[in-house]
This record gives structure tokens, C-alpha cells and sequence, in this order.
């Protein structure tokens, strides 16, 4: 193994051992909190009509999490080729057609003018392969289920037509369990899914932002013009200018630069661009799932674009749906200290000092109305802090409510497996960290009922 590697695990086993150090489990430590309104404007007027939320509080919420805590998404368009590479109309025993396709991500912008120095250099692209599976049995167009895969497309299929993805050797060293094919398969169950009548579009996440905290020139983020440019402005807000701890070179990055969270987050709308070019896609049934730190994806990609009409976080935790201000389990410090390529750097400002955030993750799920939105715990996984979880998706009610839509009613949580499904769900299971296959059944569910199916 390359001695960079090694220094690497070190640090991440040191940040983490020193993390579980202090983590509280222990619900009678929960600091009391309260909770920043949900509606009501910065200038203490009360939200009260959709209208209000969608033209003043929304902005104010959405503008608060760029700049805060997942970074600025940029707003220029790069350019994304598509480019079939291969269609099988007889995968899972002739129930499903798949197709893999290369997405070619290039600085060139999306108009063909020059990229970000100005010129287009060769190097300048990135790769991903998508991989699609779309039922044959089907009346008319499908929904679909979109989300990244941990290892590469190859580790949820035993189907050995299906390819490696481009950026695995960047975070995986060649050999290692990663590499083994059909080794997620057990959270992926493909069959389940399209015997429901869905489809489901998956990409390794290493593909948009591989995920280590060295790899961000190897990102879709320098793709982008203005990345680590010194002639970007200083962040107007904190008047700070930039921390430059994930910059290179002399040049520093914005502290509200976005980081792997809104890169997978961008890269999920670009896996829609390309669904909504496909004919036996239904693009007004489309459903994002993320497990764990891509639930956290999931819910901010939810929030921005509104092409995703349920949105599920499976174990999405700390930064994913869990309430802040409970600081049980994970922490800001904590995940900001073992992660640090996760998040903007102006949230490093509120490691250990979560109440003075001016937002918590109610308002993230709340982003998410009038659109479907659930959130998933397991009542092992305390890391992830379920309760938190829970209350962030009961906390975000007010805003479904002033849409006339249904919420969850009671702040106490469900018993075990007892899903609620409502305009907002949640459902808690037995067990570990991890998709199941009870999860993946609670989720078809709840897009059948809001896809009406
Ligand atoms: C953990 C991290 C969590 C969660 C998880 C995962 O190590 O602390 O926030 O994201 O990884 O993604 O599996």
C-alpha cells in the first residue's frame, strides 16, 4: 500500500477513536435546545401563507444551508455528454433491460465557451458510468428510483457485463473488498425493486467526488469556473475571507465553496437530466435514496432541485436528517474533524457550538415540501442518533402543514417497524447501520402511495 494511504488510515482511525471518546448516548445528557423557527422570517415576521414560505422564508432557510453548511452549488451549467455503452434487454432473467452509460463532465461550459482558466485543456473532463435498470414488464413509462452505490456499479450485481467504475483505483487499493463484485448486492435488491414496477439508476458516488479528503482536484468541482481562484471575492457574509484548509496551492477557497456532499448532491440532478432524455421514464416520478452520508446527499439534493418528488434518507445521521442541537452521537466536531471534505468550511465554525447555528435539519426536510419526504433510523445505529432523526422529520410538519398536507402527528416515536406514512414518513427497524431489505419495502410503499400506483 502507497505510504500516502497509510498516513491516511492513520488519521482517519486516530480522529475517529479520539471522537468516540466523547460521544454522548446517553438521552438524560441531551442539552435542552430550541429550535430555530421554522416559520417565521429573519426580521421576526411570521410565516403564514404558502406563498410567504415559498417567495421569503425558503430562500432565507435555502441560502443559510449553501452558505453555512453544504456550500454554494455553483450556478453555471458545465457541459455533460452521454454515451451508451452497453444494453442488455435480458438482465435479472429477462425482467429487466439495463443500459450503462458513460456521463463525460467537462469544463468546456455548457454552451461550448472556454472553462474556468479560460482554456480548455484535455485534462479538464471527469467520468462516470451510470448504470440503469428498467423493468420490461411495464405499462407505459416507469418511476424511478435514483441513488449512488458505496462500492461501484459492479459490487450490487453479480452480472459480470457490468463495469468497474473509473475512479475506484483513486479511494481503493487495487484487491481490496471493494473490488469484489456483487459484494453490496445485499443492499441493492435489484429484483424486489423491479418487480415493483420501478427502475433504478445508480452510480458508484467516487464518480462525482471520490470520497477522501485529498481528492477534491480529482472531483467535478474544478470543473467549475472561479474554483480556488484567487480573483473569487472573499465571503461577503463573515467578511472572513477563506479558511484555505481545503484549497491547493497558494490559492485558497471560498468558505462557502461547496464541497463532496453538494458535489454528490449536483451529480444526483445530473443522473436526472440524463433520466428525462429516456423515453420509458415517467421524469415526474422520480425518487432519490441515499444511505448514511448520501442520505445526507439525498435530503440536500432533495431540498434543490424539485424534479425529486420523494425523498428518502436511509441512517443519514449527523449533517443527513438528525437534529444538531441534541448533539447525540456524531457531532459537528466530530464529523467536521474525521470529514473535512465533506462539508463548506464556515461550518467548522460551529463545532462544539451547535446552538449558535442559525439552522438544524428540520428546516432541510422541511426544504423538501410540498414533495414527499422519509426518513429512516435503526434502533441500533445510535451514531446516527434515531431519535434525532425522528424529531427533524416531525419538526418539519408546520411546513406541510400550510401546504394542507398531512405530517407527522405525535413527537413520540413509532415502535419498531410500524412505519408511518404520511406526507412526511419514518419508519424505525431492528438492527444495525445498513439497507435492508425492510427498508427497501417501506420505501416502494411510500412511492406507491404518492406515485399512486
Ligand atoms: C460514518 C459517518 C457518518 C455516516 C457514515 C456512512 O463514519 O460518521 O456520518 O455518514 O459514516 O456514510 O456510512
Amino acid at each position: 500500500m502507497k505510504r500516502d494511504a497509510w498516513i491516511l488510515i492513520a488519521w482517519l482511525c486516530a480522529s475517529m477513536l479520539l471522537a468516540q471518546h466523547n460521544v454522548n448516548y446517553d438521552e438524560e445528557k441531551v442539552p435542552k435546545y430550541v429550535l430555530p423557527e421554522l416559520l417565521q422570517l429573519q426580521n421576526g415576521e411570521k410565516v403564514t401563507s404558502v406563498e410567504q414560505w415559498e417567495k421569503q422564508r425558503r430562500p432565507e432557510i435555502m441560502e443559510l444551508f449553501a452558505s453555512e453548511v453544504y456550500g454554494r452549488t455553483p450556478t453555471d451549467r458545465i457541459k455533460v455528454t452521454y454515451e451508451t455503452i452497453t444494453e442488455n434487454p435480458n438482465a435479472l432473467k429477462g425482467k429487466a433491460t439495463t443500459r450503462q452509460v458513460r456521463f463525460t463532465f467537462s469544463s468546456e461550459g455548457e454552451n461550448g465557451d472556454k472553462g474556468r482558466n479560460g482554456s480548455v485543456s484535455e485534462d479538464e473532463t471527469r467520468e462516470a458510468i451510470l448504470l440503469l435498470y428498467i423493468p420490461n414488464k411495464r405499462k407505459g413509462k416507469v418511476p424511478v428510483f435514483v441513488g449512488y452505490n458505496y462500492n461501484g456499479n459492479h459490487s450490487i450485481t453479480h452480472d459480470i457485463k457490468v463495469l468497474y467504475p473509473p475512479t475506484l483505483h483513486l479511494v481503493e487499493e487495487l484487491g481490496s473488498p471493494a473490488w469484489e463484485r456483487d459484494n453490496q448486492t445485499r443492499r441493492w435488491p435489484l429484483e424486489i425493486i423491479i418487480d415493483r414496477g420501478y427502475a433504478i439508476a445508480t452510480m458508484c458516488y467516487h464518480d462525482i467526488f471520490p470520497d477522501n479528503p485529498s481528492m477534491k482536484e480529482r472531483s467535478v468541482i474544478p470543473l467549475f469556473t472561479g474554483y480556488s481562484s484567487n480573483n473569487r471575492p472573499t465571503n461577503e457574509k463573515t467578511g472572513s475571507g477563506s479558511t484555505g484548509t481545503t484549497g491547493q496551492d497558494s490559492s485558497q477557497s471560498a468558505s462557502d465553496e461547496w464541497q463532496a456532499i453538494g458535489a454528490w448532491a449536483w451529480g444526483s440532478s445530473r443522473i436526472v437530466d440524463y433520466l428525462e432524455t429516456q423515453k420509458e421514464i415517467d421524469s415526474d416520478k422520480i425518487a432519490i435514496m441515499g444511505h448514511s452520508r448520501q442520505g445526507k446527499a439525498a435530503l440536500w439534493a432533495g431540498a434543490q432541485d424539485e424534479r425529486f418528488k420523494v425523498v428518502i434518507s436511509n441512517d443519514s445521521g449527523c449533517g443527513g436528517a438528525a437534529l444538531f442541537r441534541r448533539e447525540f452521537g456524531e457531532t459537528i466536531e466530530i464529523i467536521n474533524n474525521t470529514f473535512p471534505h465533506w462539508f463548506c468550511d464556515n461550518f467548522q465554525k460551529y463545532n462544539k457550538r451547535e446552538p449558535s447555528l442559525p439552522i438544524d435539519q428540520h428546516q432541510l426536510i422541511a426544504l423538501i415540501a410540498p414533495r414527499k419526504a422519509y426518513v429512516a433510523s435503526a434502533n441500533e445505529d445510535l451514531w446516527a442518533d434515531p431519535k434525532g432523526e425522528f424529531l427533524s422529520a416531525y419538526h418539519a410538519g408546520p411546513v406541510y402543514r400550510l401546504y394542507a398536507l398531512s405530517a407527522i402527528d405525535s413527537d413520540t416515536m413509532p415502535k419498531l417497524h410500524a412505519p408511518i406514512m404520511e406526507d412526511i414518513g419514518y419508519h424505525i427497524r431492528a438492527g444495525k447501520h445498513d439497507v435492508t431489505d425492510y427498508d427497501w419495502k417501506c420505501y416502494l410503499d411510500f412511492a406507491d402511495k404518492h406515485f399512486k400506483k
